[in-house]
């Protein structure tokens, strides 16, 4: 028996901190005893976690075991990325939940061969830090850099791979630099431009919010909650709808179907054609030209009004003095409205009309104009043609201020509605057009040889419209009123208007000196000093932009450049190119139609100007669950249902953590905390100890003796068996992210293990499983692997050996004869796997031509088996 030595563990515990602090600042702290060496320390001889995973950290430290060679010809490179981190303070389980896994399939890949590049960083910028920084009372700098320092103490002690000499901090200038390089490049190439707009403004953040950050039905401020509301001003925005029809194409890479659908649907492609309608203005004049935008141009003949969004340009030059006061009202309610509110289908509908008269150019028929509140200015041409006998919104408003009805299609009865008679609009399923001209007969729909194509052809023909093409997707408003951003690299010279900060002088650089508290005007524009500069080009007196860039532009490229991440020449070196794109990327699904459509767009742009050769900036996505507290609902502060990692690590090792995440369930479901579940990986982590670490016989048949069914005696070749399924199983497992079913196959494993222990403890069969054993779950529980390999005298690291191969031959199950009787005489033998189940064995008995022959008709009374042993049929 091994003398045991008592554990250490207090002693070890408390070293812990000092250990993850070793590996990442220079200095040791003063007043903490220094690690304890390698060699010189009896280890404790039952599992201690404590003990061993400090010790193991600084160990792969300071061997720099997972230094990324960045040009290794022989091996394959595999960029795997995990979306980096706000560094809003403590690392929380979350993190944990969305690293640990991540980690735990770059090692494996690492293993398998590949040359793995498993980056982290911190999205350092952006609201959450201000906020916090404001309630604080510290600056964003010192409150960002102090919980990064934590964090990365934090990152450390869960042993994952991170290469930390490539951690990208989007607030360092040597970052956001290149976001001010990215966007004087953008505006040289007309992807960025400023304009006067209405915008999305939460008045408790006091800055404005792209669309997606406007969330729920009653439009809140996604990171307060306060309601949004309007505001006009000048913004700087991205022109992401250059790429809209480019964006819609997922071919080139392989992600979930949900992100997919979410980013069709944000982006909203609607195909129809833009009519031009002739508007009179009330004062007289030149007639102005209104175009509308339809999916329908078919039904223009049916136009019975016009209707523009309150806020259309025109509104103003097409109202009559009379109606003045009564477009005005109307104006300012609807500024108050959301555009929920707006489209709601079961609202009444409300709206004025000008004044003043259009003219259907296919039919020459004068039609009122009115403004509604359900037609929306950013979408489409921002004003419709009303045909009030399809379309149900036209209809109501119709009926409202009765307003003529003209039908144009007839359902397959022949005969047009009677509008009197109409309770809703008819779509024109199945119908024919009629009383429209040219199209009369024509069968309804927008397919080969239907009415909407014949329109357009038709509209096309006499210059009265074309084929349109409408998105949703409105360009990417980028302007931040707050001071903890990327400065917005302009300047504003009264002689040459917009001009770009010359590359030479970037960055422009964030003051530290600013009261960046908010005042709803931008903190830098406050500065005494920091705007007020000389235009590059006349040399004149300028003005700096005073806002800054939303983060979103951060963490739309920051992949790029953890691959250099000092490199001084560009954004990223492209003697690196060979690691793009990302190959596997990670995180939540929550970043669908923002951050991923983002990064998108942006690589589209890099691709555009020749800094990259590809199309997609990750080839493959993977979403992860969410975890939840134990009472099944979102962990935060308020409920009280929060779990700390720290606690857990100390309390019971981060291998058990991160293997009790992954066993938690499908990592694309999450699911809620259960510390009792904690256990049943603590017990397989001791049971593994065990197997590696005792062998003496007399000992370990007591312990097997606790085992239920330990009198079954599990043969050399069934073992062999076990260990090759083993290892196809938790390969293909944790290719597919199916951590929960690779570590249920990996206990499975163990606790035969167990069951053999005593009859083939020593044997080389025996040896070979758990060496393998601990292969397979390196990955896993990197720092219980790497432990116990080395006490079994494996070359260091556990981390370097290749992943074990399997044998198809050697896993697949064995098969065995099973004699069929019938009526108690056997009639026939089968060959079937030798785990075949009684459904699988009746089947094949039934299935039987011999069976067949001897039964010949006479029904089946019974069927008895006996799994392993036989069929029996009576008849
Ligand atoms: C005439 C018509 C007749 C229409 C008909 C539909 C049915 P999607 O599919 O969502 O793209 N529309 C156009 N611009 C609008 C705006 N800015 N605000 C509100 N509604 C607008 O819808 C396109 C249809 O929505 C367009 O086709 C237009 O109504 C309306 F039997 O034009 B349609
Ligand atoms: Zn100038």
């Amino acid at each position: 028996m091994p003398t045991r030595v008592a554990p250490p563990a207090q002693v070890w515990y408390n070293t812990v901190t000092d250990h993850c602090q070793l590996t990442a600042a220079p200095k040791e702290k003063p007043g903490h005893p220094a690690p304890p060496p390698m060699t010189t320390q009896e280890p404790p001889d039952r599992y201690n976690p404590a003990a061993i995973e400090p010790r193991r950290q600084a160990q792969w430290a300071a061997t720099d075991l997972y230094h990324v060679e960045m040009q290794d010809s022989a091996r394959p490179p595999y960029y795997f990325l995990t979306m980096l981190p706000y560094p809003s303070g403590d690392l929380h389980i979350g993190h944990w939940f969305t690293m640990a896994p991540s980690d735990t399939r770059a090692r494996y890949l690492r293993m398998r061969g590949y040359n793995v590049f498993f980056p982290i960083g911190f999205d350092a910028f952006g609201l959450p830090a201000e906020n916090a920084a404001i309630k604080r009372n510290i600056h964003p700098k010192i409150w960002t850099y102090a919980n990064m320092d934590r964090m990365r103490q934090q990152f450390k002690s869960m042993g994952a791979i991170f290469p930390w000499d490539h951690e990208v901090i989007t607030c360092d200038p040597e970052y956001y630099r290149w976001n001010q390089w990215f966007f004087v490049q953008f505006f040289k190439r007309g992807l960025a431009y400023r304009k006067f707009a209405p915008v999305d403004w939460c008045p408790s953040c006091n800055t404005t919010l792209a669309r997606e950050q406007v969330v729920g039905e009653d439009r809140r401020c996604e990171r307060c909650d306060t309601p949004v509301i309007k505001r006009d001003l000048h913004q700087w925005l991205f022109k992401i709808t250059a790429y809209a029809e480019e964006l819609l194409d997922f071919s080139k890479m392989d992600w979930p179907e949900r992100v997919e659908t979410l980013q069709r649907n944000w982006i909203g492609r609607s195909e129809g054609a833009e009519v031009v309608f002739q508007a009179h203005p009330p004062a007289g004049g030149d007639p102005a030209p209104i175009t509308v935008f339809t999916t329908r141009p078919d039904t223009l003949w049916g136009a019975t009004f016009l209707v523009l969004a309150p806020e259309h340009p025109l509104v103003a030059q097409l109202t009559a003095p009379e109606q003045q006061a009564a477009v005005a009202a109307y104006v300012t309610q609807t500024g108050r409205q959301t555009e929920i509110d707006r489209l709601a289908e079961d609202k009444e509908k409300t709206g004025v009309p000008l004044g003043a008269f259009a003219v259907n150019p296919v039919n020459g028929a004068r039609i009122p104009i009115w403004i509604a509140d359900y037609v929306l200015v950013s979408y489409g041409t921002g004003a419709i043609m009303a045909v009030p006998a399809h379309d149900q919104r036209d209809f109501e408003f119709a009926r409202q201020y009765d307003l003529p009805i003209v039908p144009v299609i007839a359902p397959s009865d022949g005969a047009l509605p009677d509008p009197a008679a109409m309770t809703a609009a008819y779509k024109g399923e199945g119908g024919t057009m009629a009383n429209s001209g040219p199209l009369d007969g024509t069968p309804s729909g927008s397919g080969d040889g239907q009415s909407v194509k014949a329109a357009i052809a038709y509209l096309a023909a006499h210059n009265q419209g074309q084929a349109a093409i409408t998105y949703r997707l409105r360009d990417w408003l980028v302007s931040r009123q707050r001071y903890w951003g990327t400065p917005i690299p302009i300047l504003y010279c009264p002689t040459c208007g917009e001009v770009p900060v010359p590359e030479d002088q970037l960055p422009v650089l964030l003051p530290d000196d600013v009261d960046f508290r908010p005042t709803g005007e931008s903190p830098l524009k406050l500065h005494p000093t920091w705007r007020f500069t000389t235009c590059p080009q006349c040399g004149g007196p300028a003005e700096r932009d005073t806002d800054t860039m939303d983060t979103f532009v951060d963490s739309a490229w920051y992949h790029y450049r953890y691959l250099s991440p000092h490199y001084a020449a560009g954004p990223f070196d492209p003697a690196l190119a060979g690691w793009l794109p990302v190959a596997q990327y990670t995180g939540g699904i929550e970043h669908a139609v923002m951050h991923l459509l983002y990064t998108r767009f942006w690589t589209k742009a890099m691709r555009d100007m020749g800094l990259v050769t590809f199309d997609e900036p990750m080839t493959r996505l993977f979403n992860q669950g969410i975890i939840l507290g134990p009472d099944g609902a979102r962990m935060s502060k308020s409920r009280g249902n929060v779990i700390d990692p720290d606690d857990l690590v100390g309390q019971y090792g981060a291998d058990a953590v991160r293997c009790f995440l992954m066993f938690i369930g499908p990592w694309d479901q999450g699911g809620p905390w259960n510390t009792r579940g904690m256990e049943g990986i603590i017990r397989w982590l001791n049971r593994v100890w065990t197997l590696a670490t005792d062998s003496v016989r007399t000992e370990i048949a007591a312990d097997s003796a606790t085992i239920p069914n330990s009198e079954f005696i599990i043969h050399n070749s069934e073992l062999v068996r076990r260990l090759h399924q083993t290892i196809r199983d938790v390969g293909d497992d944790t290719d597919a992210f199916r951590f929960n079913t690779a570590i249920s196959a990996m206990m499975e494993l163990t606790n035969a293990l167990m069951k053999a222990r005593a009859d083939l403890a020593g044997s080389p069969v025996w040896d070979e499983a758990i060496r393998t054993l601990l292969l397979l779950i390196a990955p896993y529980a990197p720092h219980l692997a790497e432990e116990l390999w080395e006490r079994r005298g494996g070359a260091y690291s556990v981390h370097n050996q290749p992943w074990p191969a399997w044998d198809a031959a050697l896993a697949a199950a064995d098969t065995m004869e099973i004699p069929v009787q019938i009526n108690g005489k056997i009639r026939d033998k089968l060959q079937v796997p030798a785990d075949a189940d009684p459904a699988a064995l009746e089947a094949a008995a039934r299935a039987s031509p011999r069976v067949a022959e001897w039964l010949a008709g006479k029904p089946i009374r019974r069927v008895i088996v006996v799994p392993g042993k036989l069929v029996n049929i009576l008849a």
